[in-house]
């Protein structure tokens, strides 16, 4: 049987009447408006000025409260600490918030890092060292809203830069540094630190790096009051497995390694007493820290799982000791 739709072997298409005789005779009287075009979006408003830390100014209006100074090259993990820190610390009844007075020059964008702080902190991600919360005081109340401590967190690089051991330290580290406020310096040293140069194909010198890194510290340490306190912390310890016992960072393992690769870091605060000397060599706490662990994703970003609580309790043990008046 033929197929009515073939003529000569090939495929009939049926084509309806009113396409082939031109436009339709009722054209929609309300034809849709054209769309109008998308409004250009705004421009995302510029990093803080960080990398001028020259231009920064700060203003410290709680002239009372002690400042903890969060002391370390770039990418210690002084960020993360404070995000580690502040889990804890809410977790336990105390509330941790940005000071919105501190950089009244650059106002909106502090802003922006003061709002998106809590989101940093609740993040499941490491927070992205570009990120705009990357220079803050925080201030911590306990439970009756009483001040306990302002914590300054700033990148590394205006501490120390290895590219440039020798740069002095901005003006507002100096206006810090002078302040009426009780200080508490967190020393942040990582055991058998390497930085990871910005060309892969330059060769660091880590244990010389470790060293100027040293003198850094000892050049602040020469600085400050008398009356300052310290803490030295040893960051990242979860990547030298081989230092636990029972799951447990040995500390005097920790704290001897240290030693050996940034000399002299601790010879000011040797105790001299005496009599507590015996039991007690140095005049401040050694923190073995560890803010958790990070998995590349790949986006390219960072997953953050949060280390044990021991680390944080601990680390705010030795704050609070400071802050009290404990050495
Ligand atoms: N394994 C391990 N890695 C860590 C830890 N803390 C931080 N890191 C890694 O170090 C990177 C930098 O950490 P940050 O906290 O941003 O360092 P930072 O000192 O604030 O850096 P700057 O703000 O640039 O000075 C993170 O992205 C993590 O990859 C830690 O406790 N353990
Ligand atoms: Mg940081």
């Amino acid at each position: 049987m033929e197929d009515s739709n073939k003529e000569n072997g090939k495929s009939k298409i049926h084509v309806p009447d009113d396409v082939i005789d031109g436009p339709n005779p009722n054209p929609n009287p309300d034809p849709i408006p054209p769309i109008p075009p998308i409004p250009p979006t705004p421009p995302i408003p510029p990093t803080p000025p960080v990398n001028d830390p020259n231009s920064i100014r700060v203003t410290i209006t709680d002239t009372s409260t002690p400042i903890i100074i969060l002391f370390g090259a770039g990418a210690s993990g002084k960020t993360m600490t404070l995000v580690r820190l502040t889990r804890w610390l809410t977790a336990n009844g105390y509330q941790v918030d940005p000071d919105r007075n501190f950089r009244s020059s650059d106002s909106a964008q502090y802003e922006q890092m003061c709002n998106l702080f809590m989101d940093m902190v609740n993040s499941d991600y490491a927070a992205d060292r570009t990120h705009l919360c990357n220079f803050m005081l925080i201030k911590v109340r306990n439970h009756y809203g009483e001040p306990i401590c302002q914590i300054l967190e700033a990148p590394g690089e205006h501490y120390f830069d290895y590219k440039n051991p020798r740069k002095q330290f901005p003006p507002y580290i100096t206006t810090i540094r002078n302040s009426a406020n009780p200080k508490t310096w967190m020393f942040i040293v990582e055991k058998d630190w390497a930085p990871k140069p910005d060309d892969l194909n330059t060769q660091l010198n880590f244990p010389e790096i470790r060293r100027e890194y040293a003198e850094k510290v000892q050049e602040m340490e020469n600085m400050i009051r008398p009356t300052d306190r310290v803490i030295f912390t040893c960051h990242k310890a979860d990547l030298h497995p081989g230092l636990f016992v029972a799951g447990r960072p040995n500390a005097p393992q920790f704290f001897r390694e240290v030693k050996e690769q940034y000399p002299g870091i601790f010879t000011r605060y040797k105790n001299k007493n005496p009599i507590t000397r015996l039991w007690r060599k140095y005049k401040f706490d050694f923190v073995i820290f560890s803010a958790g662990s990070f998995n590349n994703t790949y986006e390219g970003g960072q997953f953050y799982s949060q280390s044990e609580d021991h680390y944080p309790a601990s680390l705010w043990k030795a704050i609070m000791k400071t802050v009290r008046g404990g050495w």
